[in-house]
């Protein structure tokens, strides 16, 4: 048909083969191919049904997401779609690998669909900032009932070839798509199968138009963990369109909702993150073709939050690991730990009841060092303080096989200096997860000086199979993501030396949309850590000190800068830190006044802008953009405040087009912070950070 869509003929069968590498996206090319193909076999009178197919690595994954902002061509999907769903010959979708998004809306206007058995289907529009805009919404409910579709479609997330034929979205599980696909078309032609056209079979729609609580509840569950974005609420309501609105007109509906999303800032924002983070994966200065070592078993030392956080990512990627701690009651209190984290979540119905334990039985648990022996991939999660680091590298470096990579989780230090007591300081790097290890995605993966190309290919491949998303850095004083947050962070304490609560701080934070203030954030990480870095460094924090002095070291101690309540996690304001702070500014002979809320924004965004644009001086990031991945993926910044300079093109548009940076690095170099209070810019740039223009400022002083 044209160089994207081949069409052929096997007698009565026609296939369709889309070839678009890499994942097979809905261009232009291929949505004209296939309504050609379609077309073509559907008037051909020798061809008595139509097997539509994908070669490469996967089905079709979705529309072409370059394709969005730039002028529509000819045939839209929705053409597509209504030629293949009209054609008067059963149309088969033959499915491997990601039906996705656009991809599965295809598969949802043929009459039928068969699929590998590990192959996953799923609308996932909304992780792009939009809904399903080709008649998904309207075709997946009633191919698998409304509580389903609304949860897929809500969520994003997939499901599995098993999950999919039990739910009715495929009729048959095919060893292979090329055979299976074919022999399915043969036995629909032998059995006289009527056509099934989603549009018109109403049948899995009924219980929920009697009940309409039905759908509400479930909607619901899927929104619960929205934190105000648009997406998932336009894709639940379009989905409740199905229960009383006519196809043809929710069509209509759905594709204005689609064209005001995709015109949006926030799925501008999310579309530049999706490329940010793919491009974050491409690691500059490698020669081409380096290969990752290959990672078969993996050693973990220190069994403490980190470690133990480490080894619950690990597992769950069905990955063995082996958790060394230097003594029987360490270890014991980190299994432990691990075990009730996994329980929780088991009990939440995170995950099955039967995974705490599948997962747990990966992990073993053993004391001494000398177990790092086999390990192809050894990372350390230690104590934060450069002399245990380098005695633990040291012992690494005598016990660990030729060509393992020695990885150190430290969030601080420099890796040259660690990796220099070893004799291979090629196979030395960072690793820094973030903390909680088993919930967060980011993995900055930190090259040392000797750091081997092929060692460091290794970390950013393992990180991906451990799904996370790998960000390299460059070494210097807490990499990319702790070197601007550390200057949040000299501000948030300045801040309470001035007269603002911790609540007052962390409220303003949150309403931005981080998920949690600075004061929280200690609290979880363990205010023990800094203090310990601090004596070792010489550096003295009054009101930091003080609270761990009282043996408050955050969530840890159910004590830190708020208090907890047992077995929870929710910070609640605490007079007695407030009058330890009195008590430490009485003592310093300081005043307290009133801080506006206005003024702790500025104050917890400005500074770390500002560094962001010196680690990019300095080359320690290699784009603006892996500043963005590493604020989204390890701090929780909120995507629908990604950089607007993204204007949802992908990284490498944004570069040609000369504006640069992200918004977060946009700004000049040296805003200057230290000389607080002088207005930086106009107000409604204050009011809403995300309006950031590119080129960093729009007046003010
Ligand atoms: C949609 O369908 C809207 C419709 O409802 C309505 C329209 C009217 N387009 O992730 P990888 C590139 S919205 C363009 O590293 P993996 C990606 O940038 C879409 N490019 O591979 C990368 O390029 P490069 C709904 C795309 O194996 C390369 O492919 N669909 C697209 O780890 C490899 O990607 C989705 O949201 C695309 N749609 O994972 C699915 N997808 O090599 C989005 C990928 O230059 N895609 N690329 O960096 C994915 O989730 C993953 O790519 C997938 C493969 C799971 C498919």
């Amino acid at each position: 048909m044209n160089e994207v869509v081949k069409l052929e003929r096997s007698d009565a069968i026609a296939v369709v083969t889309i070839n678009n590498p890499p994942v097979n996206a809905l261009s232009a090319a291929v949505r004209r191919g296939i309504f050609d193909a379609v077309k073509s076999a559907g008037g051909d009178p020798q061809v008595q049904a139509i097997v539509l197919t994908c070669a490469g690595r996967t089905f079709i994954a979705g529309a072409d997401i370059t394709e969005f902002g730039k002028p529509p061509q000819s045939p839209s999907l929705g053409e597509v779609i209504s030629e293949i769903e009209n054609c008067p010959k059963p149309v088969i979708a033959a499915i491997h690998g990601t039906a996705l998004g656009g991809g599965l809306e295809v598969a949802l206007g043929a009459h039928f669909r068969v699929a590998t058995k590990d192959a996953k289907l799923g609308l996932p529009e909304v992780k792009l900032g939009l809904l399903p805009g080709a008649g998904g919404t309207q075709r997946l409910p009633r191919a698998v009932g409304p509580e389903l579709a609304v949860k897929m479609i809500v969520t994003g997330d997939p499901i599995g070839a098993a999950e999919a034929l039990k739910n009715g979205l495929i009729e048959e599980i095919v060893e292979s798509t090329a055979a299976g696909g074919e022999a399915f078309a043969r036995k629909v032609l032998a059995e006289k199968r009527p056509l099934r056209r989603l549009r018109d079979d109403d049948s899995k729609l009924v219980a929920a138009k009697a009940d309409r609580s039905i759908f509400t509840n479930a909607a619901a569950a899927a929104n619960k963990r929205n934190r105000g974005l648009e997406a998932p609420l336009a894709c639940a309501e379009a989905v409740s369109w199905t229960l009383d609105v006519p196809f043809d007109e929710a069509l209509k509906k759905e594709r204005e909702s689609f064209l005001r999303l995709v015109s949006g800032d926030q799925s501008k924002a999310q579309r530049y993150a999706f490329f940010s983070e793919r491009e974050a994966a491409k690691v500059s200065g490698v020669p081409e073709g380096t290969k990752p070592r290959p990672v078969e078993r993996v050693a973990i030392i220190g069994a403490g939050t980190m470690g133990g956080g480490i080894a619950m990512s690990f597992a769950n990627a069905g990955i063995p690991v082996t958790l060394i701690e230097t003594g029987e009651e360490q270890l014991k209190r980190g299994m432990g730990v691990m075990q009730k984290n996994y329980e929780a979540t088991a009990a939440r119905g995170g995950i099955a009841a039967d995974a705490p334990a599948k997962r747990m039985a990966l992990i073993n648990g053993v004391v001494g060092l000398e177990n790092v022996k086999g390990a192809d991939l050894i990372i350390e999660a230690v104590f934060e303080t450069m002399a245990v680091k380098k005695e633990v590298f040291t012992a690494i470096d005598a016990y660990a096989k030729p060509g393992a990579v020695l990885a150190s989780n430290t969030s601080y230090l420099n890796i040259d200096q660690i990796a220099a007591v070893t004799k291979r300081p090629q196979d030395v790097l960072g690793m820094h997860f973030f903390s909680p290890a088993n919930v967060m995605k980011l993995c900055e993966i930190v090259r040392a000086e000797k750091t081997a190309p092929d060692a460091l290919m290794t970390a950013v491949a393992i990180a991906r199979r451990i799904a996370k998303v790998p960000a390299v850095v460059g070494v210097c004083d807490g990499f990319v993501g702790n070197r601007m947050l550390a200057q949040r962070g000299k501000q948030a304490e300045k801040l309470l030396f001035e007269g603002a609560l911790p609540q007052q701080v962390d409220a303003v934070v949150t309403k931005f949309g981080m998920p949690m203030g600075p004061f929280a954030m200690g609290d979880l990480a363990g205010l023990d850590i800094g203090w310990r870095s601090r004596k070792d460094r010489g550096i003295k924090s009054e009101i930091a000190d003080a609270l761990c002095e009282a043996g408050r070291f955050g969530q840890k101690t159910q004590k830190g800068y708020y208090k907890y309540e047992a077995g929870s996690r929710a910070p609640l304001p605490d007079p007695e830190v407030e009058k330890l702070i009195g008590e430490t500014l009485q003592r310093l002979g300081r005043k307290r006044r009133a801080v506006s809320d206005e003024e702790i924004l500025e104050r917890m965004m400005y500074p770390m802008i500002n560094e962001g644009a010196r680690i990019l001086e300095e080359k320690i990031a290699a784009r603006p953009s892996d500043i963005d991945v590493i604020w989204l993926y390890g701090y929780g910044w909120p995507i629908y405040r990604a950089p607007r300079a993204g204007r949802g093109r992908t990284p490498s548009e944004v570069r040609r087009s000369g504006e640069g940076a992200s918004r977060l690095s946009a700004a000049p170099p040296h805003l200057n912070i230290s000389a607080y209070p002088s207005p930086l810019w106009g107000r409604d740039e204050r009011s809403s950070l995300s309006g950031w223009p590119a080129e960093g400022r729009s007046g003010g002083g």
